[in-house]
């Protein structure tokens, strides 16, 4: 192997390594949902946010997510944690709910924004909190938005009324399964056998999707939320969805807990095209190479 393709060779050899070992870094967001659980502002912690001061609030439900911009923009929640007012503006460290790792709905949201969804454990949100007032607040790089009322501009304080989703008997799954199978037994003797199959795939079905209904299926996809779940939104977050910024917020009750939804814009990495540039300086630098040469004529 000659002199110059050895050289080649391990500089090519080095802009891979290069680009191996620089990727551009995660960039982590912290998005908070503010939640004033007895929707009373004289009781709870202060919490100041970009838009303004917001009070009364008892919990902050704490979502992690790490964007990539390599191989391919993408997104992920990394963990979901918990905060309690101790008192004044101070809370308690971060508790882990749930350690996360499902993805962010790339462009699925509100105004082209991405799609966080999350959720607050019952052990969060007691059964005798049953007006909540809540808040959005998204961190990242140091950068923030935040939104506190219901449209973006007005005043109205974002409420989920608790009381007025309908109750399900508390029946659980179990329950509910037997009294699928009562119905289908009861069809069953009504019925010819031939049918009384298909109502008894039929009532089973009818009880799953019963119980799926109350679950918060946490992937991204926002196929499982209807418009009826968004209680704020942002309408100036617009197509392009660039840099941070909350487009919505979504809640529902959900299995177990509160399902919540986060519509946000968020930061990404530009690819590595630095790392390759970075190796421009090989250990052989008698060698004559492209980048000398013209400024040597010009100081001549
Ligand atoms: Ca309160
Ligand atoms: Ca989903």
């Amino acid at each position: 192997m000659g002199h110059h393709a050895r050289r080649l060779l391990i500089v090519s050899m080095l802009v891979v390594v290069g680009a191996w070992a620089l990727p551009a870094a995660a960039i982590t967001h912290q998005v908070d949902v503010l939640i004033d659980l007895d929707n009373d502002v004289a009781t709870g912690c202060l919490v100041s946010t970009v838009e303004g001061p917001f009070a009364g609030v008892e919990e902050i439900l704490r979502t992690l997510v790490e964007t990539e911009s390599v191989p391919v923009p993408s997104a992920q929640v990394v963990e979901v944690q918990r905060l309690s007012c101790v008192g004044g503006t101070t809370f308690s460290a971060p508790v882990q709910i749930d350690p996360g790792d499902w993805d962010v709905g790339l462009g699925l949201g509100v105004g082209g924004s991405h799609v966080i969804e999350t959720f607050a454990p019952e052990s969060m949100i007691p059964p005798s909190a049953r007006v909540l007032r809540l808040a959005v607040v998204i961190e990242g790089s140091g950068d923030e938005d935040a939104l506190l009322v219901t449209v973006a501009g007005g005043d109205d304080p974002i409420i989920f009324d608790r009381q007025s989703v309908l109750e399900i008997p508390t029946l659980g799954e179990w329950g509910l399964l037997l009294l699928a199978a009562l119905l289908a037994f009861v069809a069953a003797v009504r019925l010819r056998r031939r049918s009384a199959v298909a109502v008894l795939v039929l009532v089973l079905l009818v009880a799953a999707s019963g119980m799926a209904w109350a679950a918060c299926i946490l992937d991204g996809d926002p196929s499982d939320w209807n418009p009826g779940d968004q209680v704020a939104h942002d309408p100036g977050v617009g197509p392009g969805c660039i840099g941070i910024a909350v487009a919505a917020l979504h809640v529902r009750e959900g299995n177990p807990g509160i399902c919540m939804r986060i519509d946000a814009c968020m930061l990404f990495n530009e690819p590595p095209v630095a790392a390759a540039q970075n190796v421009s300086t090989p250990e052989d630098t008698r060698s004559p190479s492209p980048s000398p040469a013209p400024t040597r004529t010009a100081t001549r």
